[in-house]
């Protein structure tokens, strides 16, 4: 059959009928736009998609964030003071439940010399309906300082969360009154230093029950003889970066040291850096530090960020000082052996093996770490194994903070989220910090975090660090 009817065909060209072509691909009905929830959020008649992407929908002016705008010096950045930005905080300063944020503010010049009104804080209420209210006023939490980084605890144990700021500059530290209000007691505290300190960090490191501060210093700068090629001692063209010319600095500065003060229990502290083995003798660019016990003895540990040069990490050894780790853990290095100008630091177990892990952000033309805890306080680079690095090199890396991500479909506390819980909570020894990380540019801090109702009571994680 089939045979005659192409003998036909070939008899008959004039009356073939015009040739079908069949395009590859499938057939399908027309084009439809996706049906949307009132969040654009792309929905089915059956309601999301199990194991669908997840949407983020940019709520930033819905929510009133965008009254803030951040200031650092100018656009030009001949100065390094100018080039980082400020930390951020995620804290329930009133208790209701519901995270509130506090903005740091950078600051200029002329400010500096109260030649214009100084850029300020913002501290933004949580409404509980998506909205946040500017509270900044009430609240007197402005600094109106250079700011660099935040970190919250609760010094006092009056069960109310208080904050750090690191400034160029004096520092703060502001109680919480519990009305709303805050009042700056660095001074009478002894906590305020000065020069130029970042990511500060809270712990209690001797287990006296009372959180105890880190301040990492940068490095010491001069805003009436700041460091630019072409002036002073420096030549024309000696600070350059791929070819063009450009804010001198880190390197050829001296550094700032770092500081660990003691909470004495009473309102103020003792700077005892020096006697505990902290002090940064080296004067390393300090940027962002964390206190997290790394060898899961009870203890917290300490560990810091520095910008182009090695990385410390102490080791607690539980009667007030700490070892000198940062070479025998492998913390201070890159897997070649290669200092890297680290910025950020993230805390958290990746790999769900009960043991803390750090992510490190980095400068430009170079990888972020991702160093895994292979146990009694040793770190292995594995980057480039876990094939997170390369995408990372072109990129100038900031702050950074773990993150505990949730089954949005699930109702149910799914394994490795509890785990992941656990490993975290195991390591908030007494009162000290867990998931955190204190960077300069964009200093991050959770000071309550309120879990998920359906994964049980809530508690409260002090962390300090950042963005
Ligand atoms: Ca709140
Ligand atoms: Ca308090
Ligand atoms: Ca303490
Ligand atoms: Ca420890």
């Amino acid at each position: 059959m089939l045979l005659l009817s192409s003998a036909l065909a070939q008899q008959n060209p004039a009356e073939k009928e015009p040739v079908q072509r069949q395009q590859s691909g499938m057939s399908t009905g027309g084009a439809h736009a996706p049906v949307k929830d009132a969040l654009s959020r792309p929905i089915t008649a059956g309601g999301f998609v199990e194991g669908a992407p997840v949407i983020f929908v940019d709520i930033t002016h819905a929510a009133g964030l965008d009254k803030f705008h951040h200031r650092s010096g100018t656009r030009e950045k001949r100065t390094i003071l100018e080039t980082p930005g400020s930390g951020v905080a995620l804290l329930d300063y009133d208790n209701d439940g519901w995270l509130d944020i506090y903005l740091l503010n950078g600051s200029t010049f002329p400010a500096l010399k109260g030649k214009e009104a100084p850029p300020r804080a913002m501290l933004l209420r949580n409404n509980h309906d998506g909205t946040f209210t500017d509270v900044t006023a009430k609240a007197g939490v402005a600094n109106e300082r250079w700011g660099m980084g935040v970190a919250v605890g609760d010094f006092d144990n009056d069960g109310w969360p208080d904050i750090y700021v690191s400034n160029f500059g004096k520092n703060r530290l502001y109680h919480n009154n519990h009305d709303g209000t805050f009042t700056d007691v660095a001074e009478t505290a002894g906590v305020t230093l000065g020069g130029w300190s970042t990511g500060a960090t809270w712990g209690d490191y001797d287990h006296d029950g009372y959180l105890d501060l880190f301040v990492p210093g940068y490095a010491k700068f001069d805003p009436d003889n700041p460091p630019i090629a072409g002036k002073g001692d420096l030549p024309a063209g000696f600070c350059q970066f791929r070819g063009v010319d450009v804010m001198c600095g880190p390197r050829g500065l001296p550094g700032e040291g770092d500081h660990l003060f003691h909470n004495n229990g009473d309102g103020t502290f003792t700077d005892v850096s020096v006697k505990a083995g902290v002090a940064d003798a080296k004067g390393y660019y300090g940027f962002s530090s964390v206190f997290v016990d790394v060898d899961d003895d009870g203890w917290v540990d300490l560990a810091v960020a520095n910008d182009s040069v090695p990385k410390y990490l102490y080791r607690n050894k539980h009667d007030g000082t700490f070892e000198d780790i940062s070479y025998l853990s492998g913390f201070a290095l890159n897997d070649d052996g290669r200092e890297q100008a680290a910025m950020g630091i993230a805390v958290g177990d990746y790999n769900r093996d009960g043991k803390v892990d750090f992510y490190i952000t980095n400068f430009s033309d170079d990888y972020n770490t991702l160093y895994r805890n292979e146990g009694d306080a040793a770190f292995a680079d594995v980057s480039f194994r876990a094939g997170i690095a390369t995408l990372t090199i072109p990129f100038l890396g900031w702050g950074c903070c773990c993150a505990i991500w949730m089954d949005r479909n699930s109702r149910r506390c799914p394994r490795q989220r509890a785990v992941a819980w656990q490993s975290l909570y195991r390591r908030e020894v007494r009162r000290s910090v867990i998931c955190s990380t204190t960077a300069i540019s964009m200093s991050f801090s959770i000071a309550s975090i309120r879990r998920p109702r359906y994964c049980g009571t809530r508690s409260r994680i002090r962390t300090t660090g950042l963005p």
